[in-house]
């Protein structure tokens, strides 16, 4: 018997054949959920099972609920994989899907709740022992000498975030007491309008950190462990380009400090599934900004150094089943790279969809390509322009780097343009090379 009667996959692109993946590895049956443009997607093609919910937009496929959850009934499907972005992190989708008898892969709608409001996150995890920044420690409130007096005692610059908010909106920086009342009250009727809350906290503003994550894994049965930290600085506009694991230069016991943390926040508030504690860096030190429920884009740096598959893992949990490992199983090999590579024009970012004339993926020791292209396959215009991973491994950074420079120079995708170009510069940066970049550094290295 297998873990699971059947999993529908409630995504498309490289992280549906990623899931189906896993799924087949574990002769698990699998159901595809896809939109009209989306019929000729690889894992379509691949699974035993497909459902079109809908047309091409994707508030009318996959972000609609009742379409997936219908998918679901008529083909019998036992559990739903939510994959990343779309519904990953809806706590009523969870919540419905559980209601109508399914399991959703991932954790509760509550636990989803909780770290959906960045108000309520950070105060769970302050309170299981996770650092994080010095701050208004909950929403502001009409008080204005209240606030002001906040911001006086953290010093500033301040910035000013939405409790609904995450992953780069709804925030503003204030470096001053004379606009500060007047930042917060934009910051609340922005709110309001895109996420439906107005409600506002108030950080101490870090002004050249780094993005560094701990990726964990917990069963939900009292079992947590973490599967270490990536780098994630090199960004542009909240979209994460290129991302490495382990972070580079981050001293021993600050990285098992704030990694035990985080597997000890797990166990705390009852976690179950993959999930990813998002830290500021700055100075030594680790500031907790927000926890990811999902399954990242960036998961395979780390299923690399540790040989775990954390999509499987997640099926695992899933099924009821005990993690099969305890923290001293894991240990830690080498480092790897990715490089996200996007269907955009290298000069000026924009989508650039169209047909694939040709698609050669690099290969050889250490190198991995997470992808769903085929030569001849339409990326169209209404998703993400994610088309492939290009992952690299190896000893030592230097030769998961040699590795990846190679790599990029061996991808060839003909047809429409991709930011490759940028990749095989990046991967040649001097101030890259040396590691440990802040977020600031590719936008500015964008600049001249
Ligand atoms: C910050 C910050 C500096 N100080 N919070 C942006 C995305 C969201 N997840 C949180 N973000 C930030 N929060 C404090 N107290 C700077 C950022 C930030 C950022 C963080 C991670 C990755 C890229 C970023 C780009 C700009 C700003």
């Amino acid at each position: 018997m297998p873990l699971l009667d059947k999993v529908l996959i409630a995504n498309r692109g490289e992280i549906a054949l990623r899931v189906l993946r896993a799924c087949k590895e574990l002769d698990i049956p699998t159901v595809a959920v896809h939109s009209s443009a989306d019929k000729d997607l690889m894992h379509v093609k691949l699974a035993d099972e497909t459902v079109c919910i809908g047309p091409p937009l994707s508030t009318e496929s996959y972000l609609n609920v009742p379409a997936i959850i219908s998918a679901a009934e008529v083909t019998r499907a036992s559990a739903i994989h939510p994959g990343y972005g779309f519904l990953a992190e809806n706590a009523n989708f969870a919540e419905q899907v559980e209601k109508s008898g399914f399991t959703f892969i991932g954790p509760t709608a509550e636990t989803i709740r909780l770290m959906g409001d960045k108000v309520s996150a950070i105060k769970a995890m302050k309170q299981a022992g996770v650092p994080t920044v010095p701050g208004s420690d909950g929403p502001l409130t009409a008080d204005q000498d209240r606030t002001l007096a906040i911001a006086r005692d953290i010093g500033y610059p301040v910035i000013v975030k939405a409790a609904a908010g995450g992953g780069g909106r709804g925030m503003r920086v204030v470096h001053n007491e004379a606009v500060l009342i007047s930042s917060v009250e934009v910051t609340q009727s922005e709110a309001a309008a895109a996420f439906g809350s107005g409600v506002v906290y108030i950080e101490k503003f870090l002004q050249k950190p780094r993005h560094v994550e701990i990726q964990v894994l917990a069963d939900g049965q009292g079992n947590a462990v973490t599967l270490g930290d990536r780098d994630c600085s090199l960004q542009r506009r909240h979209q994460k380009i290129l991302e490495e694991a382990p972070a580079p230069g981050i001293p021993d016991e600050a990285r098992r400090e704030v990694a035990e943390a985080c597997a000890n926040a797990c166990l705390e508030i009852g976690y179950r599934g993959a999930g990813t504690f998002e830290f500021l860096y700055e100075d030594g030190r680790f500031y907790f900004i927000e926890m990811n429920t999902r399954v990242q884009v960036e998961h395979p740096v780390t299923e690399m150094i540790t040989g775990i598959d954390i999509v499987k893992e997640q099926l695992r949990i899933a099924a009821g089943l005990p993690l099969s490992f305890s923290q001293s199983d894991i240990t830690f090999r080498g480092h790897a790279f990715e490089c996200r590579i996007n269907a955009e024009d290298p000069q000026n970012f924009l989508p650039s969809p169209g047909k694939v004339e040709t698609f050669h993926a690099p290969g050889g020791f250490g190198v991995r390509v997470d992808s769903h292209l085929y030569d001849g396959y339409t990326v169209p215009p209404f998703y993400d322009s994610l088309i492939a991973k290009v992952i690299t491994h190896g000893e030592d950074r230097g030769v998961a780097l040699a590795r990846m420079r190679q790599a990029l120079d061996e991808l060839v995708v003909e047809g429409i343009r991709t930011n490759t170009p940028l990749h095989r510069v990046l991967v040649r940066d001097a101030a890259f090379k040396k590691g440990g970049v802040s977020i600031h550094y590719l936008e500015s290295k964008l600049e001249d």
